[in-house]
């Protein structure tokens, strides 16, 4: 595991009574869980400027210490080699803040992607705290990663993927007994590998995309749970930015960071999205987040101001 952890998250904002949003995330191993904590811890602290009051930040100035140190630290080893696959379930928080005060408490639940493909549960004992963690979510994100060949050729997206990530999915859903609202959105992570988002050709292979996970996910949109849904094309290293590494013993292919550091493609967007479907959700619910109209307006406008694209599946701001 890339990240020093020293402090345990969360006990701070349960002892404030702050809202919580829990990002739960799936998907298979190398899917880019892991390098999209990256490049929200990046978008932390210092990489999205909020307007009118609102800021994104550490939990206090200690924490702001800690969690620098972790980036810069998996920065460096970017460039010199893809980050160890993720063994152990980590958490990542930190804060939306209005003013001086916070206002909203974000977990990232980052998880183990060979969860999903290990066939013997004995030897899986973290399965039953993944599915309570994606069942206890706020906002569930499900990665689907741009395939490339050995020479970094676009392939699409696999079905293996969506399978495996599918699965999980509902076997979490199943578990989730208040049936409060939920708001899902789907990652095509790497988004890097297309090169240029313009191009004609790549704008019909998104749209064939959209089209295509919008059908095969409607088993899950269309229940009243769930809140809203969307697809986002993101990438951690951004555009021009990612380097290819290809092994060939193993037929292996993973990217190392070319430049000095991340450049985060619509990774903002997807977070205020996020939270903003949080806050959003309905308030006749038991357990709606309860936070400040003034925080959520001001949610909504710095979202609208962004760009980046995004694919209504369901619902949409
Ligand atoms: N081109 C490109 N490659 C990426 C990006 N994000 C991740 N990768 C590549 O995908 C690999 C896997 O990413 P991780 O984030 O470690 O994958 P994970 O989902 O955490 O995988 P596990 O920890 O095994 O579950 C990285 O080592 C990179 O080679 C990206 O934004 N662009
Ligand atoms: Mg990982």
């Amino acid at each position: 595991m890339a990240f020093i952890n020293i402090f345990p998250p969360s006990e701070k904002s349960s002892q404030e009574n702050i809202p919580t949003v829990k990002l739960a995330v799936i998907g298979t191993s190398t899917s880019g869980k892991t390098y999209l904590l990256n490049a929200i811890h990046r978008l932390v602290f210092g990489g999205v400027t909020l307007k009118n009051g609102l800021r994104m930040g550490a939990l206090d100035a200690q924490d702001t210490t800690v969690k620098f140190n972790e980036i810069e630290t998996n920065v460096k080893l970017m460039q010199k080699m893809p980050l160890p696959s993720t063994a152990m379930k980590y958490d990542f928080d930190f804060r939306l803040w209005y003013r001086i005060k916070p206002a909203i408490h974000i977990v990232y639940h980052d998880s183990v992607g060979q969860i999903l493909t290990d066939i013997d549960p004995k030897r899986n004992p973290s399965r039953s705290e993944f599915l309570k963690v994606i069942s206890q979510a706020t906002v569930v994100w499900l990665l689907l990663p741009m395939q490339v060949d050995k020479n970094g050729k676009y392939l699409g997206i696999s079905h293996k993927d969506i399978l495996l990530a599918e699965g999980y999915l509902q076997d979490a859903l199943q578990n989730r007994t208040d049936r409060s609202p939920l708001a899902f959105a789907i990652l095509l992570t790497k988004a890097d590998v297309l090169n240029n988002l313009e191009q004609e050709i790549t704008k019909q292979e998104l749209h064939t995309l959209h089209s295509k996970l919008k059908d095969r996910f409607e088993w899950l949109t269309s229940n009243d749970f769930i809140s809203t849904a969307a697809l986002f094309p993101v990438s951690t290293l951004g555009f021009d930015n990612a380097q290819l590494v290809t092994n060939d013993n193993d037929e292996t292919v993973a990217y190392t960071l070319r430049g000095n550091d991340l450049k985060p493609y619509n990774v903002d967007k997807l977070l205020l999205w996020s939270l903003s479907s949080a806050c959003y959700q309905s308030v006749t619910a038991s357990s709606a987040l309860q936070v400040d109209d003034v925080v959520k307006r001001e949610l909504l406008n710095n979202l609208q101001q962004l760009e980046g694209l995004i694919f209504t599946l369901k619902g949409g701001q």
